[in-house]
């Protein structure tokens, strides 16, 4: 490399590239060049589309210069590099963010008023890149902003879809999905590498061969279908630092091999069809969150990806390391994102036993060395199982691969454990039960040198429940925890400008370090008592819910008052994260404030002495085949419609659906709200991630004992959190007791079951199924047994909110609320995903920051 060294000595340090982020002269330059060469237009017909392209073509010539440079660094270095492998990416914009990270906003903004177009303005013509479908896939975007902020070497792998998630419209209350076609217009932010192709097969036999030269037999697989994967990569700008990784996202395409046979038969069209079905790998993310379906696309879009990902980590290893393959887990770790790309594991010992000629124990020693697998649930139904038959068909030669792995797993078993022959069977990979098939969690551990969960309870949790027999084999040394977190940059900085800024100020810091320092929030404390520093606080809430209420009013035309408490449930629609708990106890309050209205209470004795004025408000997506979320959306739509026109209760309460929730819009929800709800059924929400999102930005928050909200707690106080509900280890007894005693629904279930079946909400029936699953079905969630626990928890927390939020003249307001939501924030610095990061890097993937 010494050649690379001397280049890089001679490179300029301020460079063309670089002005534009800081100058405005620079930034017209090229904004106007990319106008009229880029774009082919002019200047007097740019519209903010345009203004768009033209700026973010500005930026992306800067960034491709740090990019440029922090590969070749990573390469001189030669250090170790993690490979994070995720089948989800939920970017969002990338534009705002590149401008935060690379401290070229100011500019930026200066230089477009004076072409005349609004930052904010182009800035929203940005479509998101929706590839994920909530919590998994954010957290694979928040870690790769901090493995580039926090200076590692480490990359993301994943498919570059050409549908993201669904758009949600509502229409009469219910939710139509439409396709989400993100990229109609070019998408600057994507550099194709259209010379990185990697052929990927599938189908065909394995046969058995001998090696001319030594004579040892060899399975050969004879792939029965081709297509390419071709490279698109997507620069991530790392805050305060010049580091930029890359995320690789594969595209499948057709080869250029041609089936000969169907030519001459004169079937030439039909040729070209089997060809373009290539791209349909890559065309559409499966839409279920926490829910797998086991289509064969599925599997084949795994394998695509991960066998892509794998060829071209070994290609780029051999080009410094030859088959120095001892060096292999010294240079390379690899973290599998879920058990989505558990086949990875088997496709490297592929590589390494059949194409590289080495033994099979010395190849899996490599192979267990360099993975390590994020478990994110417990919930059975999104556990991945892969029918044999369908792998086999699909990829005979990794079925064999699989079962050699399993037996000689077992056998190492049956060795410790010699009198336990039901251990043999709880820790096979393979599921003996019709259909048989692969246990990918199990497969993902036993290829693994490391197993986390996602926050302190749900480590604990599967480790004493799904995996408890593997702690068993393997020791409590192989599992272990990494609570989930967010990054600052966007759930902050970007998401929340007023509250950073005045933060930045209290702490003394114009360049905003404490976002890669997140612990120094801890510094907010001193001003709890201040109470100028509190109105000041109270301000930006309120204006982030006035923004909030534009929001509201542009998508769903309600009005909402923003002085009233703000109580927000935005994520995925699951019967687990139980909206219906929440709507429910909306309909009691509907139902109690229309009961003291017809005894002649007064609206000002109402809120002075029952009720105070709260809008609730709701988004998320439901899976288009998940009927029972969809029902909770329609009642949710259809309690909106009575509530909000009914007009004896004018801004005592208001219920509103915000459509299409996704990562753009929850960058203004986050920072509006008051209250949040994380109200799922006890063990069952691995981590949650926007519980860290809304107390971060000065929300305080509603939640049972599940997921990451203890630990919230703890760092926070339990005085600044409203807790409530059944804990997890009551749930089985409770679950139990329902079906063998039957569920008692308590009286004010009772009263809100009764509206809805009186027809208030429309016809009845579309809700039956919601209502008998908690009556006469088990109750899995346990509605029944939270749900006055849920009405006690919000007596109490309405009282702390007092009854004008907002208002910073209400210093009873102000000395509790306002001052347990500053409380929150001082002691969030935990939740940061740079601090995740830095745990995986020191405890799984043992590597450290590059020197810059
Ligand atoms: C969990 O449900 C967690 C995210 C990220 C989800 C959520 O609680 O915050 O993962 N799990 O760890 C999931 O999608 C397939 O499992």
């Amino acid at each position: 490399y010494s050649q690379l060294k001397v280049l890089d000595s001679k490179k300029q340090t301020a460079t063309t590239e670089d002005d534009v982020l800081t100058n405005k002269d620079a930034f017209e330059e090229s904004f106007v060049k990319h106008v009229e060469t880029t774009l082919a237009r002019n200047m007097y017909n740019c519209d903010n589309l345009a203004a768009y392209q033209a700026t973010s073509n500005t930026i992306r010539d800067a960034l491709l210069i740090d990019w440029a440079n922090t590969q070749q660094k990573q390469t001189i270095q030669d250090g170790k590099r993690v490979y994070y492998l995720s089948l989800e990416f939920l970017m969002g914009r990338a534009m705002d963010n590149a401008l935060i990270n690379l401290k070229s906003r100011d500019n930026t903004k200066k230089s477009l008023t004076e072409l005349g177009f609004n930052l904010e303005d182009v800035l929203e013509q940005e479509p998101d890149a929706a590839l994920g479908n909530g919590g998994l896939g954010r957290l694979a975007a928040c870690f790769v902003d901090s493995l580039s902020s926090k200076n590692y070497s480490g990359w993301g792998y994943g498919l570059n879809y050409q549908y993201g998630i669904f758009k949600q419209k509502i229409v009469d209350g219910y939710q139509i999905e439409t396709p989400d076609y993100w990229l109609k217009y070019s998408n600057p932010w994507e550099i194709m590498r259209s010379e990185i192709q990697i052929p990927v097969d599938f189908y065909g036999y394995v046969y058995e061969d001998h090696d001319p030269n030594t004579g040892k037999a060899k399975k050969i697989w004879a792939g029965g279908e081709r297509v390419l994967a071709v490279a698109a990569d997507f620069p991530i700008p790392g805050f305060n630092t010049d580091n930029t990784n890359n995320l690789r996202l594969w595209n499948a395409k057709p080869t250029e091999e041609f089936d000969f046979t169907k030519f001459n038969a004169g079937d030439y069209q039909q040729s070209v069809g089997a060809q373009q079905r290539a791209e349909s790998i890559t065309s559409v993310l499966y839409p279920n969150d926490n829910f797998e379906s086991g289509k064969e696309l599925r599997l084949k879009q795994q394998y695509f990806w991960v066998a892509a990902s794998l060829h071209d980590i070994v290609r780029r290893f051999k080009k410094n390391h030859k088959n120095n393959w001892k060096k292999f887990p010294d240079q390379i770790a690899i973290q599998l994102n879920d058990t989505h790309p558990t086949l990875a594991i088997v496709e490297l010992q592929r590589i390494l036993v059949d194409l590289e000629d080495l033994e099979w124990n010395e190849a899996w020693n490599i192979v267990t060395k360099v993975f390590a697998y994020t478990n994110h649930t417990v919930m059975s139904e999104a556990l991945e199982k892969w029918p044999v038959d369908l792998l086999g068909r699909l990829l005979p030669r990794h079925l064999e691969i699989i079962y050699d792995i399993n037996f000689f797993f077992l056998k190492e078993v049956e060795r410790k454990f010699p009198d336990d022959r039901d251990l043999l069977g709880k820790v096979s990979v393979i599921e003996e039960n019709a259909p048989k098939s692969v246990k990918m969690a199990f497969l993902a551990i036993v290829g693994s040198h490391k197993v986390n969960g996602v926050a302190e309870l749900h480590s604990e949790l599967i480790k004493t429940t799904i995996f408890k027999d593997f702690v068993k084999v393997f020791g409590e040394d192989k599992f272990t925890n990494v609570t989930n977190g967010i990054t600052p940059r966007r759930w902050l900085r970007q998401a929340n400008p007023e509250l950073a800024a005045l933060i930045a100020e209290k702490l003394n810091d114009p360049n905003y370090e404490y976002l890669t320092n997140l612990g120094r929030l801890k510094k907010l404390e001193e001003f709890v008592n201040d109470d100028e520093f509190l109105k000041r606080w109270d301000i930006v809430k309120f204006n982030n819910k006035v923004r909030l209420a534009a929001l509201v009013k542009e998508t769903t035309g309600v009005v909402l008052d923003p002085t009233v408490l703000f109580d927000v449930q935005v994520k995925r629609i699951h019967e687990y994260k139980r909206q219906q708990l929440n709507i429910f106890a909306v309909i009691y309050r509907y139902l109690k404030i229309k009961e003291l209205l017809s005894q002649g209470v007064s609206v000002d004795e109402i809120k002075e002495k029952y009720y105070i004025p709260k809008a609730s408000i709701f988004g998320g997506k439901a899976a288009p085949g998940y009927y029972m979320a969809k029902t909770i959306i329609h009642l949710i739509n259809k309690v909106g419609d009575i509530v909000n026109n009914d007009p004896e209760i004018g801004d005592l309460l208001k219920v509103v659906f915000i459509p299409d929730y996704n990562v753009s819009k929850a960058e203004i929800i986050t920072p509006g709200s008051d209250l949040s709800n994380h109200i799922s059924t006890a063990g069952t929400e691995a981590s949650g991630t926007s519980n860290m999102k809304f107390a971060l930005n000065g929300g305080l928050i509603i939640g049972t004992v599940d997921g990451a909200n203890v630990e919230i707690t703890r760092e926070i106080g339990e005085e600044n959190i409203f807790l409530f509900g059944n804990l997890a280890e009551s749930v089985e007894d409770l679950r139990h007791k329902h079906i063998y005693e039957g569920v008692h629904i308590p009286q004010t279930l009772a009263q809100v079951f009764s509206a809805i079946e009186s027809g208030i909400f429309g016809n009845p029936d579309e809700y039956k199924a919601l209502i008998d699953g908690i009556k006469y079905h088990g109750d899995y969630y346990l509605v029944s047994d939270d749900f006055e626990l849920f009405l006690a928890a919000h007596v109490k927390l309405e009282k702390v909110f007092g009854h004008h939020g907002g208002d910073a003249s209400d210093t009873d307001h102000l000395h509790k609320w306002v001052k347990s939501a500053v409380l929150s924030v001082a002691n969030m610095g935990f939740f940061s995903s740079d601090r995740c990061i830095d745990e995986y890097a020191e405890d799984i993937w043992n590597i450290e920051p590059l020197n810059q």
